[in-house]
């Protein structure tokens, strides 16, 4: 090296960050971050460049709001923690992001090895305290790729290999473990200003296999697709409906988490493809964790299962066997564009098409209106979840109509999907797969700073709502002018606990009894009261026929105040489905 140093390493971390496209930096600090700091303030005064440090006073909100920042606009971020401790309450976090493939640079510092004499040895016991033999195991099994910063000089090159392979297909976190002796050296500047010199990996289908998926589409008499993660991107989104449109493929959203067809669209089927695919002779699937469940479905013994998605096999995930004849990898939306072009050079019979279509069409619309009066029969006091989705579906079609406002709603034991009335795409999140529940309020919150003007919901059950951290969640998002509208579907109960017990045992003990126990949550907390003390617009909801104008106050509250708002709203404690 023949840079003449000119800035702690801390301050070079931040500056590359920038380069690579990182706004924000969620951070938890600690006493390994004083070289941070100070590089911070140092690099700041100097006129660098830099993505905005925002404090997080806790870490499974830090990495969950790099996680909803990015689904609402594909740029990862960064999040700093502090040594094994900071990591390890970060790594339910990190799970979910694995899970939902999010990339994200997570950092953490390392406790100093040096004991002595060393500038940024040890000073106070808890050095020794937080010292481990592995601290990137707390992760490992969460991130595509892991390294401890060796040398202040490496830092440029390392986060370029980290940033490319965060991005590649498929895509997710990496970890980045920093050691407080080498945060505290010089670090040279080339390269610190300069974006990665590594392009990311895209995968792109095989083209047999494309072939092959294209052959058998164009083919099926009874097809099926099961979208999970949504259709990869806005032009995704668009492409999607004009292939299930032009080839009558009814798309069912099982256990979604995003949004791949408008809910009105005439393809979209709605929740459940059990009875779909009893009779299938092919299936798409989505980039689809588990597209069904095998204890209760039974496939026709000739169909074709097409898995597709960045990881179409999930190769990670150690037991998986749905069955895959055909498997097309690169992202949902690269392979909806190359399945298009492949379907192009398919013979169709029109005249089938055009009757499937119509009794896909007629499906669709008795699942929807189904939908609708299942919720509307929720109106009462206390209501239900679906009768909170329909009205807020509702509310974000006249903000769309009569404001021109887009909205985003975060789901985690919140607002079921199916009586929402969403269109757009980026439109609906619902927890990854993972369950790693908290994640709702913060990836709320990091989507509302990547989208000031969009309308953001943060719908979750009120178990959901404690996991999150609230406190720290509303000071977040007083700090930073975030008005973000969270709605607690407050059963007074971990509901999803209870119907799991039940499920398993309907004839059981539990079912039987008055109070199933592990479950209460009662006597529930005034939870506008927790929002009230950052300063939050509150209200308390508790019969249904209250709640419409509820929706319209906050949202407008959020809206002209930019203030946060938290409806605290009454919901009936309901049977298993
Ligand atoms: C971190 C974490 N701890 C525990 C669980 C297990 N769990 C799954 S659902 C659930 C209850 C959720 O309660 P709430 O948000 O109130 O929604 P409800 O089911 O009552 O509608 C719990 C505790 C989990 N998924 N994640
Ligand atoms: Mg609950």
């Amino acid at each position: 090296m023949t840079d003449t140093p000119s800035m702690t390493a801390a301050g070079a971390i931040f500056g590359k960050l920038k380069a690579l496209g990182v706004e924000y930096v969620f951070a938890n600090s600690g006493t390994d971050f004083p070289p941070i700091i100070e590089g911070l303030v140092e690099a700041h005064r100097a006129g660098i460049d830099l993505p905005k440090p925002i404090t997080v006073p806790h870490e499974h909100a830090a990495v969950s709001m790099a996680h909803g920042y990015w689904q609402v606009t594909g740029r990862p971020q960064a999040v700093l923690l502090h040594t094994n401790v900071g990591l390890a309450n970060g790594a339910t976090a990190a799970i979910n992001a694995w899970c939902d493939q999010v990339p994200m640079i997570l950092m953490s510092g390392r406790t100093p090895v040096t004991e002595h004499t060393r500038f940024g040895a040890r000073t106070v016991p808890i050095g020794w305290g937080q010292e481990m033999f592995d601290q990137e195991a707390l992760i490992r099994e969460t991130t595509k790729w892991h390294y401890e910063l060796r040398f202040a000089d490496q830092i440029s090159e390392v986060m370029d290999r980290a940033w490319a392979i965060a991005n590649s297909t498929p895509k997710g976190p990496v970890y980045l473990s920093l050691p407080r002796e080498v945060l505290c050296e010089p670090c040279p500047t080339a390269g610190l200003d300069a974006p990665s010199r590594i392009a990311p990996v895209v995968t792109a289908p095989d083209a047999d296999a494309l072939a092959c998926a294209a052959k058998a589409l164009a083919g099926a008499e009874n097809p099926i697709v099961i979208a999970q993660r949504g259709a990869g991107s806005v032009a995704g989104f668009a492409a999607l409906q004009t292939l299930c449109e032009t080839y009558a493929l009814p798309l069912s959203h099982y256990w979604s988490n995003q949004l791949a067809l408008p809910l009105s669209h005439p393809c979209q089927v709605g929740a459940d493809p059990g009875p779909w695919l009893a009779k299938a002779d092919v299936v798409l699937v989505l980039d689809a964790l588990a597209p069904w469940f095998p204890d209760r479905v039974k496939l026709p013994d000739d169909v074709t299962v097409i898995h597709s998605g960045p990881d179409p096999l999930f190769t990670r995930t150690p037991v998986r066997n749905f069955e895959a004849d055909i498997t097309l990898a690169g992202p949902v939306d690269r392979v909806i564009d190359a399945l298009t072009r492949a379907l192009a050079d398919q013979k169709t019979d029109q005249i089938c098409l055009a009757r499937r279509r119509d009794s896909i069409a007629l499906a669709a619309q008795t699942s929807r209106e189904a939908a609708v009066v299942t919720a509307q029969s929720g109106s009462g006091a206390p209501m239900t979840k679906d009768w909170v989705s329909l009205c807020l579906g509702k509310a974000i079609k006249v903000q769309a109509e009569q404001h021109g406002r887009r909205a985003t709603v975060f789901h985690e034991l919140g607002c079921p999907l199916m009586s929402l009335d969403l269109d757009q795409p980026n439109s609906y999140f619902q927890e990854p797969h993972s369950g790693g529940l908290g994640w709702g309020l913060p990836a709320a919150i990091g989507a509302q700073m990547a989208c000031p003007d969009r309308l953001i919901f943060a719908t979750m059950g009120d178990g959901s709502y404690m996991f999150a951290n609230p406190t720290a969640c509303h000071l977040v998002a007083e700090a930073n002018d975030v008005p973000v509208v969270v709605l607690v579907l407050n059963n007074e109960e971990w509901g999803a606990v209870r119907h799991s017990v039940e499920g398993l045992y309907p004839e059981g003990a539990a079912r039987a009894s008055n109070e199933v126990p592990l479950t209460s949550l009662r006597p529930s907390p005034d939870f506008t009261r927790t929002a009230d003390a950052s300063r939050a617009w509150t209200e308390t909801v508790s019969d249904g026929a209250d709640l419409p104008d509820a929706l319209n106050r906050a949202i407008e509250v959020a809206t002209t105040k930019r203030r946060q708002v938290l409806l605290n709203i009454a919901i009936a404690r309901t049977a298993p489905h």
